[in-house]
C-alpha cells in the first residue's frame, strides 16, 4: 500500500457557512492523517499558480476571486490512497451531481460554491502542497491508533 499526500482546501464558502469543522471532521474519520493545517488568505498569484490549469477558462476570473474573497483553511492529508479517498469523499465537482453522503452533495447546490478543494491526483498534489506549505509547516508523526486503521 502506497501512502500518499494529498491538498485540501475548506474554500472560503465553507468558512464563511461555519462548515470547516464539519467538513475537516469527516476527511478526518476516514482514517487518513492530519500533518499540516493552517487558516489563511490567498493571494492572486497563490490562486493564479494553484489553478494555472484553468487559466483559459471562462469561469476562471470568478474562480480566482472566490478563491481569493475570504480565508481558506489548507489541510495536507496522509495516508494509503489519501488522494482518492479525498476526492470520493469531497463528491462531483458539480455539488447537483454529488451523491447525498459526500461533502459537495449534502452541503452544495452550485458548481462555484463547491466548499472544497482536493487534489484531482498525485502529481498535482506534490505541486499543490509545496506551494501552500513549507515543509517545515508539515509535522511527521505516529498515532497510537494507526494500527487499527491500517493492517
Ligand atoms: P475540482 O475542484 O473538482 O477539482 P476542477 O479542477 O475541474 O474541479 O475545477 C476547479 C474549480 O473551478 C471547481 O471546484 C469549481 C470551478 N469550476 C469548474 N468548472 C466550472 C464551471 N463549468 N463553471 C463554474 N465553475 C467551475
Ligand atoms: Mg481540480
Amino acid at each position: 500500500m502506497t501512502t500518499e499526500r494529498t491538498l485540501v482546501l475548506v474554500k472560503p464558502d465553507g468558512v464563511q457557512r461555519g462548515l470547516a469543522g464539519e467538513i475537516i471532521t469527516r476527511l478526518e474519520r476516514t482514517g487518513l492523517q492530519i500533518i499540516g493545517l493552517k487558516l489563511m488568505q490567498v493571494s492572486e498569484e497563490l490562486a493564479s499558480q494553484h489553478y494555472g490549469e484553468h487559466r483559459d477558462k471562462p469561469f476562471y476570473p470568478g474562480l480566482v476571486s472566490f478563491i481569493t474573497s475570504s480565508p481558506v483553511i489548507a489541510l495536507v492529508l496522509e495516508g494509503p490512497s489519501a488522494v482518492s479517498t479525498t476526492r470520493k469523499t469531497m463528491g462531483a465537482t458539480n455539488p447537483a451531481d454529488s451523491s447525498p453522503g459526500t461533502i459537495r452533495g449534502d452541503f452544495g447546490v452550485d458548481m462555484g460554491r463547491n466548499l472544497i478543494h482536493g487534489s484531482a491526483n498525485l502529481e498535482d498534489a506534490a505541486r499543490e502542497v509545496s506551494l501552500f506549505f513549507d515543509d517545515s509547516e508539515l509535522t511527521d508523526y505516529s498515532r497510537s491508533t494507526q494500527q487499527w486503521i491500517v493492517e
